[in-house]
């Protein structure tokens, strides 16, 4: 049996971003997929919070954990994967960063702006998952599309500044944190930045298929919703 058992979903970038990790990392593992299994007991028996990505852990106090960048943090730590999660303290505070930087910022406008388009539903509270009528639904997503630009500059701006990656020469665990969010894009068709292609192409070329098979199940699902509108 595998050492790591990752629970799943094939259209969701926080789940790509652990299966990339998973394959640059070179870890033994095995995935289940979870669609349709999250909020069953069994599921929630383990985690309460019903999230994927989850991965099993007999080592872990709770034998589970969910949250991608906390596992992906966990993982390289454990297996000492220093070339995607540096050691350096100040190498690595950059990396974290940059990752709840995501998480915290630039994700909920990207969620917003492509929840509704790929069919996910929205968080309670906002303006898509309200009764509004579909024009001011329309215009909440068109804002959070134009509220993406300015998290998104930052990244070029600050975290990259100059390197190819934040890792610096090569990918770290928020490079990939950031490339599987970008992904989400582009079922609005979201005009991406230079550097940001130029940043995924680089990503790409890097992991090989460690990035390309995760890549394809989400691009997929991005290519399914989209003949769906046609
Ligand atoms: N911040 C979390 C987000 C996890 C998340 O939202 N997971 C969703 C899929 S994208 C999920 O598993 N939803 C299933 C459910 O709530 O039942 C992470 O990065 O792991």
């Amino acid at each position: 049996m595998a050492a790591i058992k990752l629970h799943m979903l094939k259209p969701s970038v926080n789940n790509m971003s652990v299966r990339v990790f998973l394959r640059a990392g070179k870890l033994d593992f095995s995935e289940d997929d979870a669609w349709g299994k999250t909020r069953s007991d069994d599921f929630l028996a383990m985690n309460p919070a019903h999230l994927t990505p989850m991965i099993e852990s007999p080592e872990l106090p709770k034998g589970v954990m969910w949250e991608s960048c906390a596992i992906m943090q966990y993982l390289a730590g454990k297996h000492g994967l220093d070339r995607l999660y540096p050691k350096s303290l100040e190498a690595r505070a950059m990396v974290d960063s940059a990752m709840f930087y995501i998480i915290g910022t630039l994700y909920p406008y990207v969620a917003r702006a492509t929840y509704p388009a790929l069919g996910f539903p929205q968080y309670a509270g906002e303006v898509g998952a309200s009764d509004a009528d579909p024009a001011a639904k329309a215009a909440a997503q068109k804002a959070a599309m134009a509220a993406v630009a300015e998290p998104l500059e930052v990244f070029p701006k600050f975290y990259l500044n100059g390197k190819p990656f934040i890792g610096g020469a090569e990918p770290s665990i928020a490079d990939i944190r950031l490339a599987a969010t970008l992904e989400f894009l582009a079922v609005v068709d979201y005009p991406l930045p230079a550097w940001a292609k130029a940043f995924t192409s680089a990503i790409e070329a890097k992991l090989g298929s460690a990035y390309a098979e995760p890549a394809a199940d989400v691009r997929g699902y991005v290519a399914h919703v989209k003949s769906q509108k046609h």
